[in-house]
């Protein structure tokens, strides 16, 4: 996978996280961003550690042309929240597992949201990385048929590996 950790021309969807030590879990968006072909970038910035680069990130993204920011963040997770405060974009959030209560913290900080500033929240983690970027996709699909295409090949093919998984379901486990 190439890195795309600064800002980058043509972006059309921008992953953010709170920390590098998220980029294990994040990194599973930045696959699935890949593999589809949208051109995406990795930004790091943090809603509290660093809170005038957070709004100045968001209140930027719109006129770099990015159409959707995936935004991960763990423990008191208020990055997705305050990114969705700065742009009128559409902001995937992602909890992260990074404290002692594994991402229940995020989970909340992210999912409640007040009324009139929607974040679109995932799963807690890797399903919930994976899920932004797909959710992105299927965004981005309804006007882009190439897009929309791959993402129709995409769902069939999990289809077909349900299939396959059952022809080689035995019992008992060796
Ligand atoms: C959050 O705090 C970050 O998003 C990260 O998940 C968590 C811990 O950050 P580090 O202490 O590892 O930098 O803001």
């Amino acid at each position: 996978m190439k890195t795309k950790s600064t800002k980058q021309k043509n972006v059309v969807v921008s992953v953010v996280m709170g920390s590098d030590s998220d980029l294990p879990i994040m990194g599973e968006a930045a696959k699935i961003l890949d593999e589809f072909g949208v051109s995406f970038e990795l930004m790091l910035t943090s809603a509290h550690r660093a809170p005038a680069r957070t709004a100045k990130y968001a209140a930027e993204a719109q006129g770099r042309g990015v159409k959707v920011i995936i935004a991960g963040a763990g423990a008191a997770a208020h990055l997705a929240g305050v990114i969705a405060s700065h742009t009128p974009l559409p902001v995937i959030g992602v909890p992260i597992d990074a404290t002692s209560v594994k991402g229940m913290d995020a989970l909340l900080a992210t999912v409640q949201m007040p009324g009139g500033i929607p974040v679109a929240t995932m799963a807690i983690g890797k399903a919930g990385a994976k899920n932004a970027a797909i959710f992105a996709v299927r965004m981005l699909a309804l006007t882009d048929k190439r897009l929309a295409k791959k993402l129709n090949d995409y769902i069939a093919q999990m289809a077909r590996d349900v299939e396959k998984k059952q022809d080689k379901l035995v019992w008992p486990v060796s």
